[in-house]
């Protein structure tokens, strides 16, 4: 195997120290689970302000002062349900249960849109319960700038609060600032970070990290890939690549393939998914920048159009601003 000649030249591996110095804001802070304290859900709530205020702010207004449910009363509503991103089709689904319910008062059809809402989003059967191969091989894919790496530095900081061994490999290897930015975010969650030069080979680097997991005793091995987009099909081949040589070290790896989706793209993320669905098979979902749009909508557009878990979503730039997707709670902070 070619890129293993060189491994002992190019591949650094560096553990961080806990006594990193960080601003209070980056200092690692407990990972919050979804059946924690309210502070968790207070969170949800205020970074989803943007979208709650569009939501459940134009409801609000389209019903003040009104009695009964007209044409227009309906038709405000579906501009409303589209202006958050919520995709037309879903929108008209959503429209013909109002129409069909016969409801008309308001507090009641928004119970009936929370409901209708909720069973969307709510995924058709509970996941089987996960067997826990160690180390777990998580490969995380998406388009630049959409929170890659920032989601590694999350899933790893909470994997190491709940006591597990983390390693991290930089198979961005397109641009230096790629892999200076991983290893601050390894640092932060205390992980080991395996990485070459710029611009070595992304696959060498994912299949030093797995053996250098697999080798440490390592529970879990976060790889985090290029996204540049003008040179679509070198990247897909390339992942698909970093996919291939995994499985040769361990054969049912990775267990994961995560795609990171950004919020703010709206209707963009929807044609990207199929993107990185029809090249890797992509196995869930974090759709990260929920606190910076009022087009919360699009989660409920993904998971109606999509047939992937959406796992997780990211609610700000901090370390613990990842959360485990929790559909009665995100419609509860919605409304
Ligand atoms: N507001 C907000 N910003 C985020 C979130 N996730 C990532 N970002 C920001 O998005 C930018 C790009 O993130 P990065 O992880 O470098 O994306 P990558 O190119 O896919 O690796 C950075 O400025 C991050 O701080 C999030 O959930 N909320
Ligand atoms: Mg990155």
């Amino acid at each position: 195997m070619i890129f293993r000649k060189s491994k002992k030249n190019e591949s650094e591996t560096a553990k961080s120290s806990r006594q990193v110095s960080a601003s209070p804001d980056e200092e690692k802070q407990p990972a919050n689970g979804p059946n924690e304290s309210g502070g968790y859900f207070r969170r949800l709530k205020d970074q989803l302000s943007k979208t709650r205020k569009t939501f459940s702010g134009g409801f609000d207004r389209i019903f003040a002062g009104k009695k009964g449910v007209d044409d227009d009363l309906l038709e405000e509503l579906e501009e409303l349900l589209i202006k958050t991103d919520i995709g037309v089709q879903t929108a008209l689904t959503l429209m013909q249960k109002i129409s069909s319910s016969k409801l008309t008062d308001a507090d009641q059809i928004k119970s009936l849109l929370k409901d209708e809402i909720l069973s969307i989003l709510q995924p058709p059967q509970p996941a089987p319960p996960e067997t826990v191969p160690s180390p777990r091989v998580i490969m995380v894919v998406g388009v630049n700038g959409t929170g890659k790496t920032t989601t590694i530095g999350k899933l790893a900081a909470k994997a190491d609060a709940s006591g597990k061994k983390v390693l991290i490999a930089a198979a961005d290897t397109f641009r230096a600032a790629a892999i200076e930015q991983l290893m601050i975010w390894a640092e932060r969650a205390n992980a080991d970070i395996v990485k070459h030069k710029e611009m070595a080979d992304p696959a060498a680097v994912a299949f030093d990290a797995v053996e250098a997991a697999s080798a440490r005793g390592a529970d879990m091995v976060l790889i985090d890939t290029a996204g540049r987009l003008h040179t679509k099909v070198n990247l897909m081949e390339e992942l698909k690549k970093i996919k291939r040589t995994i499985s040769r070290k361990i054969p049912d790896a990775p267990h994961e393939v995560l795609l990171i989706l950004d919020a703010t793209t709206g209707q963009n993320a929807l044609s990207q998914a199929q993107l990185f669905n029809d090249a890797l098979g992509i196995t869930a979902l974090a759709l990260t920048k929920l606190d910076g749009t009022a087009k919360g909508g699009i989660v409920i557009s993904i998971c109606n159009t999509l047939k992937i878990p959406l796992k997780y979503i990211g609610i700000g730039e901090k370390i613990d601003d990842l959360q485990e997707f929790d559909a009665s709670q995100f419609v509860d902070a919605l409304f």
